[in-house]
């Protein structure tokens, strides 16, 4: 039986049927990784990860018989995926299966935040309502939403405004060809055209900070910034200073830069809705993400090709003609332009 090393916390019906075909060595949180890593490190073959957790180029060095790593997750930032594919390692995710989910809590963000749904239920709870009346909130239809990455999801979101009457405008990395829905050349352009902007980026190094303190100026102070993505791709202490001085109206956040861990600031907000990271969290979900890892591993080690490989992300100048991880895939130039002005390369919407 192959050995796997499972490095992030995954549904136990995964973990037991994949148990069932291979020997899986739990390095969640190892006491002496070192020795763990002697003893069985020559041995393991495949790298069970998530979205929070993937092995860095140290673990990924460490292990010369690795062939998959295979992430419990669409986006890939918390892997070293360069190095592995480098190696000639197949790194694989779970795209599709949780997009409808995710876009859903994105679409409920859109109707809490403005509509103060969060704030509404504390107000009740708290006994506020027996003395007082809540302030208003504003009317969601007619609102302009700003899709900062328009892959999937950000479409999935898109097509979901539009039932309730919002204007829909997006930046991405590439022309998007016929959709019926504006786009803007840089973050900047899109952000001031928008009264609601939500981040629906890829992760990583190349999207770290990408809302900053002038794009939270040019939303302003009647719009809202929300969140279902990455937390690092918001600048969070630009972001807290900006809702301290209502340079922004409020925020919606499933994602945390730091997460588990979330600023206090945020916590006594209360124009900020805050969910731990749940917009895959449902039975069905997780279940479908669960098997498409499992489906993936056993293709790989049936000799087949995997189901959901994660595209080559290695530069195209480095790459030439080579075939790597599974996939001929060359990466895509990505131009998501900080501040409208500078382009840069990464990757874009999941
Ligand atoms: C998961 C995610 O919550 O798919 C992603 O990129 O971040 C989430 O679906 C995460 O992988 C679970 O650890």
């Amino acid at each position: 039986m192959p050995d796997l090393l499972q490095i992030a916390m995954l549904p136990p019906d995964l973990i037991e049927r994949l148990g069932r075909d291979f020997t899986i060595h739990d390095f969640i949180d190892p006491k002496n990784p070192e020795q763990v890593l002697n003893e069985i490190g020559p041995r393991i073959r495949g790298i069970l990860a998530s979205g929070i957790r993937g092995p860095q180029a140290d673990l990924i060095g460490r292990l010369g018989q690795l062939e998959i790593i295979a992430s419990f997750s669409v986006g890939f930032d918390a892997t070293d995926v360069a190095t592995a594919q480098r190696r000639g390692v197949i790194v694989t995710h779970t795209p599709e299966v949780l997009t409808g989910d995710v876009a859903d809590l994105a679409m409920a963000f859109i109707l809490m935040a403005p509509r103060r749904i969060g704030e509404a239920e504390r107000f009740l709870r708290t006994g506020s309502w027996r003395h007082r009346r809540m302030d208003l909130g504003t009317t969601v239809k007619g609102q302009r939403l700003g899709i900062l990455g328009l892959g999937r999801i950000g479409k999935a979101v898109a097509r979901r405004a539009v039932v309730f009457g919002i204007h829909v405008n997006y930046h991405d990395i590439k022309p998007m060809g016929d959709l019926p829905y504006r786009s803007y050349p840089s973050i900047m352009d899109l952000a001031e055209a928008s009264d609601m902007l939500l981040v629906a980026c890829e992760g990583g190094a190349a999207t770290r900070g990408l809302v900053d303190t002038k794009v939270l100026e040019a939303l302003g102070p009647n719009g809202f910034l929300i969140n279902t993505a990455r937390g690092t791709i918001v600048d969070q202490s630009a972001l807290i200073t900006a809702l301290k001085d209502g340079r922004i109206a409020g925020a919606a956040l499933d994602v945390f830069d730091g997460e588990p861990r979330v600023p206090a600031e945020l916590m006594e907000m209360d124009n900020v809705v805050l969910t731990p990271h749940i917009a895959s969290s449902t039975h069905e979900t997780r279940r479908a993400m669960g098997d498409l890892v499992y489906d993936n591993i056993r293709a790989h080690f049936d000799g087949k090709p995997v189901l959901t490989p994660v595209p080559s992300q290695i530069l195209t100048n480095e790459l030439g003609s080579r075939h790597v991880a599974g996939t001929t895939t060359a990466p895509r130039d990505c131009t998501l332009r900080r501040g409208g002005s500078v382009d840069f390369r990464g990757r874009h919407s999941v």
